[in-house]
């Protein structure tokens, strides 16, 4: 098996100038001819090789001549042929099975349709070529397919042709004038509903959006439909970019590996994240929706028009999007609740894949298979990095050298370097210690003290950072750090941004009183695990007093860690101090105006937040204290919590900002409410059928969920009934049943698996399962019989032959084994050998158990 480096980097040696792609569709023999303009760039070159993978070669010319067998080299990897000309043409046909890939990698048959997935290395799936970014070449793709069952036969840029074969075929032809990567090649054909609208740009010109769904389901794409043209708006508005194609179209199919894909004027998404309706979708599935469409736009201009250089510099376009569609969201919605869920995908997925055996940095340095690098990693730390960018720059700065980027790179593929130098010379300013985010891995760790001498009135911080070594890279460095403070003082507060550049600094404030409490890193200015030494006094009066919502919130997160810290000690002896229950009393009495944020406020960090914060983490114990904290609170403010419930028990069902806060109050309450056993009943079932929205329905049952409420089997059963014919909201059901955290769950999963809408093809339905189960029930999964690991082990060696991009993200919990302790590590370690000694097990398995077993 081969890893490739970034250091081995070389420029391509030809490249291909048209692609003239034409397609004959049919399910189990799609004929693909593909005319290449070549052209030789390095003279050296005598030897052209193209990338390709389990395709049938049927035919080769090299210009208008016929190539016998013996005159070209053909393996399962490679199409190599001897060159002497500097400019040539290649005629290719190759023949595909699109329905026996399961893979959902290239073009694939799935659900009636066909559907193409060409990032990261999919489209030598489809034809031999050089697959890779910086190949940038104008497509023209002619799809030919049967009329009655693929009405709509789509591919990028503008449709130039379309008529009637008399053989009952349609013929149309697509022209993207835009030169492009391989990677961002899309087509579809099939027979959808077609939701249709239009934008017109600031500059006055009219673009056609089309969005295709499942027939039936036109009704559901309204909101994402909606989303697009706030996206649209909100480019020309903050980045000043307009888009550039006379058609947008968006395709929701439910056979998808990923979230969604930015092909150039032709979207795929994952239907979840286009079908929304307030009967059948929650406000985090409308959120997604909308953030995720943006996403996706935002990428025209950062991924499309100025695209990677190669797959190493992955997060110059996704880091950056990421960044772009947080900050949309951010305009959108609750400012403070959008940071803070940011800040949680860091502290948890992020912190923990830097822990982990696949700790890589930003950029990462050598890869066996590039899908495994589409990560938390790559995409939201590479969202803190442009952030940090933003902070030093300010906006303003930052615009500028956007700007210069687009001026200096539009039409090119660039490396991460490129783009930093373009906000480096566009504001003057010196990056070059700052470059050291995108090639060191691993969390710095951050640490304050904090000296006060009172003659002086003089706070002095002292900062130490120290980034711990990781499973890639022993040796790390000082990285630079913007501290954003506020210094709450009786005086005034103080606020700013600190730079931090080495491994100890001091940071001095003059003139304060004794009482002065900095508060620190605010927003997360920086992606580090902060290390203070506030007492809970302290703490908890940030929480009340801080201006900034998410300092409040943070230091709540610092609160919960002390008193787990202290129930671990205690044997849940502990009791909550008056002062939080005061606060909490407080919030519940007098929500703050951002109800979503108070809602936040209110709640018990789930297992992950409090394991992250562990080398070796403590399973039983999380789980037992979380369980004591939560009846804590529906114990000593029951009355409180009713009340609050009551108060915002109505709510209107359109998804608005100011909604989406009430309900999530209002599920808040309902949540420690379940708590009280069988007086709580009657409130569940009156909130169940009474809903008119998704929202408030599963906030019920995964209320039962937590508390083990009796009421739950009996709902989840109504629940099925209500929804069996719709499977993105079934995937709900499946992965509550498989959050249980009971024994019982190892049956339902059995039975799940045999539901008519559960399929082993269907990476949805297998996520709503497993994922769930793996990740959102700690307790049935780590259980010290090993059952759990058992279950998720020989799941993967079902799924890897099938889909190893789903196998290989769903083996993740597997992999930090050595965070566990012995009696875990050594059944968790038996489950990972059993997958290495798996004939046949894909690279993407492998390279993950590969490292963890190391
Ligand atoms: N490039 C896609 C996205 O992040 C993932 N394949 O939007
Ligand atoms: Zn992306």
């Amino acid at each position: 098996r081969s890893v490739k480096r970034l250091s081995d980097y070389q420029p391509p040696g030809f490249t291909i100038d048209s692609t003239d792609l034409t397609f004959e569709l049919d399910a189990t023999h799609t004929v693909v001819t593909a005319v290449l303009e070549l052209r030789r760039l390095d003279p050296q070159l005598t030897e052209l090789s193209l990338d390709g993978q389990q395709l049938q070669l049927l035919s080769l010319h090299y210009n208008d001549k016929l190539l016998a067998a013996n005159e070209f080299d053909c393996t399962s990897q490679q199409l190599r042929l001897k060159v002497t000309e500097d400019t040539f043409r290649l005629t290719i046909r190759t023949q595909i099975n699109p329905l026996a890939n399961t893979a959902l990698e290239g073009l694939y048959y799935a659900n009636g349709s066909f559907c193409s997935q060409c990032e990261a290395e999919g489209f030598r799936r489809i034809t031999y070529y050089l697959d890779r970014p910086d190949v940038l070449s104008v497509f023209r793709t002619t799809i030919i397919a049967d009329t009655a069952h693929y009405p709509y036969l789509l591919s990028n840029g503008n449709k130039v042709e379309q008529r009637k074969l008399d053989n009952g075929q349609t013929l149309v032809c697509w022209q993207d004038p835009f030169p492009k990567p391989s990677y961002l090649f899309a087509l579809v054909a099939g027979d959808f509903d077609l939701l249709r609208g239009d934008y017109q740009t600031r500059s006055g010109r009219m673009v056609a959006l089309d969005f295709f769904v499942e027939k039936g389901q036109g009704g559901k794409a309204a909101f994402a439909l909606d989303a697009l043209k706030r996206s649209m708006r909100w480019d020309e508005q903050r980045f000043g970019l307009e888009y550039d194609l006379d058609t947008y179209m968006v395709v929701a199919v439910d056979f998808f590996n990923m979230g969604a894909m930015e092909n150039k004027g032709l979207n795929v998404f994952n239907s979840k994240y286009v079908l929304v309706s307030e009967d059948t979708a929650t406000d985090t599935d409308f959120f997604n929706v909308e953030s995720i469409i943006g996403h996706e736009y935002f990428h025209n201009w950062t991924g499309n028009r100025v695209t990677c250089r190669d797959w190493f510099q992955l997060s110059l376009k996704e880091g950056l999007t990421v960044f772009r569609d947080q900050e949309f969201s951010r305009d959108m919605g609750s400012a403070t609740v959008n940071r803070i869920h940011a800040v949680q995908v860091i502290r948890t997925a992020q912190f923990a894949e830097d822990a982990s055996p696949m700790a890589h940095p930003i950029r990462p340095q050598q890869v066996m298979e590039m899908n495994n690098f589409y990560t938390v990693t790559v995409y939201d730390k590479g969202a803190e990095v442009i952030r940090m960018l933003h902070t030093l720059l300010g906006e303003a700065g930052f615009q500028a050298g956007m700007r210069l980027y687009f001026e200096r790179h539009d039409g090119q593929a660039v490396t991460c370097d490129d783009f930093v130098q373009a906000m480096q010379d566009a504001n003057h300013y010196d990056l070059s210690a700052f470059r050291l985010w995108y090639q060191q891995s691993g969390t710095p760790e951050l640490t304050m003290q904090r000296h006060y001498e009172p003659q002086q009135q003089r706070l002095t911080l002292r900062l130490n950072q120290r980034t711990a070594a990781t499973a890639d890279q022993p040796d790390k460095a000082a990285l630079v750090l913007p501290v954003r403070y506020q210094l709450l003082d009786e005086s005034g507060n103080k606020s700013g941004l600190f730079v931090m550049q080495e491994h100890n600094e001091t940071l001095v404030f003059d003139g304060v009183s004794a009482q002065a409490l900095p508060v620190m890193l605010e927003d997360f200015s920086a992606p580090v695990r902060l290390k203070h030494d506030y007492s809970e006094q302290e703490l908890l009066r940030i929480a009340m007093e801080a201006s900034n919502g998410f300092a409040r919130w943070d230091a709540l997160q610092s609160c919960w860690m002390l008193w787990l810290d202290q129930a671990m000690h205690q044997n849940n002896d502990f009791r909550l101090p008056d002062a939080f229950f005061e606060l909490y009393q407080q919030l519940l009495k007098l929500p703050l105006d951002d109800k979503a944020l108070t809602a936040e406020l209110l709640k018990v960090p789930e297992y992950h937040v409090f394991a992250e914060n562990f080398q070796q983490i403590p399973v039983d114990a999380i789980l037992s204290a979380i369980h004591s904290f939560r009846q804590q609170i529906s114990q000593r403010l029951a009355p409180e919590l009713k009340a609050c419930y009551q108060q915002h028990s109505v709510v209107a069902v359109e998804y608005n900002e100011m909604n989406v806060g009430i309900r999530a109050l209002k599920n808040r309450c309902l949540d420690y409410l379940a708590l009280h056993g069988q007086p709580a009943e009657t409130l569940l079932l009156q909130q169940y059928n009474s809903a008119s929205n998704m929202t408030d329905k599963l906030a019920v049952l995964s209320a039962c969920l937590h508390s083990a409420h009796p009421a739950f089997f009996g709902l989840m059963q109504q629940f099925a009934t209500e929804w069996q014919h719709d499977v993105l909201v079934l995937d709900k059901w499946f992965s509550l049943h498989a959050a249980q955290p009971s024994a019982q769950v190892f049956e339902q999963i059995t039975l799940l698996c045999q539901h008519p809408k559960f399929s082993w093809q269907n990476p949805n339905r297998v996520r709503a399962v497993f994922h769930a189960f793996a990740m959102q029930n700690p307790g049935q999964f780590h259980r010290m019989d090993g059952r759990g690991y058992q279950l998720l082990t020989d799941t993967l060696l079902k799924l890897d032959p099938i889909n190893p991009q789903v196998s290989a993200r769903l083996v993740t919990p597997l992999l930090s084994w050595q965070r566990f302790d012995l009696e875990r590590q050594a059944l968790m370690k038996a489950a990972l050998h059993r997958l290495s000694a798996q004939p046949g097990i894909s690279d993407d398995l492998y390279e993950k158990v590969s490292k963890a077993l190391a």
